[in-house]
């Protein structure tokens, strides 16, 4: 009986797991003396029920924010939010301009080429993790990501 409920929950946890799916999860480099980084990603939900994201941290900050920015004429302003919702079957993507995770505190500057490791908590899925990759400072696409050719 007992091994049939362990063995119930793994098979639940796995499913709702596969629901969640992140791609391409990513980093800039920073600045020595800089204490803040970014996050980028896309999370595609392919559960029929909404998700959230709701929580987020890494060994390398003190904190993980989600911000989303906003624009207010010519001025983009960055705000935080509790969580990030992604409606049933859809996905987010946070991204340079928009979306994204603030790593606040950083305990050291980030290196082009390497990974920071990354723990999502969603309220249905629960934890997730990831690896950012760190790209180099004025990168704007994802690694892997075609760029649109002749475009400046
Ligand atoms: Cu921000």
């Amino acid at each position: 009986m007992r091994l049939l409920i362990a063995c119930f929950l793994l098979v639940l946890g796995g499913a709702a797991h596969a629901q969640i799916q992140v791609r391409e999860p990513w980093s800039r480099e920073t600045p020595p003396g800089a204490k803040i980084g970014v996050g980028f990603m896309e999370i595609r939900n392919q559960g029929a029920a909404a998700e959230r994201v709701l929580s987020a941290s890494t060994p390398l900050a003190g904190r993980v924010e989600m911000h989303v920015t906003r624009r207010e004429g010519d001025v983009v302003r960055m705000r935080q939010v509790q969580s990030f919702d992604i409606a049933a079957l859809s996905r987010i993507e946070l991204r340079p301009g928009g979306s994204h995770l603030m790593l606040v505190d950083l305990v050291r500057p980030l290196k082009k080429g390497e990974r920071v490791p990354l723990t999502l908590r969603l309220e249905r899925a629960g934890e997730i993790n990831v690896e950012l990759e760190v790209r180099a400072l004025f990168s704007r696409e994802a690694p892997g990501r075609a760029t649109t050719p002749g475009r400046p």
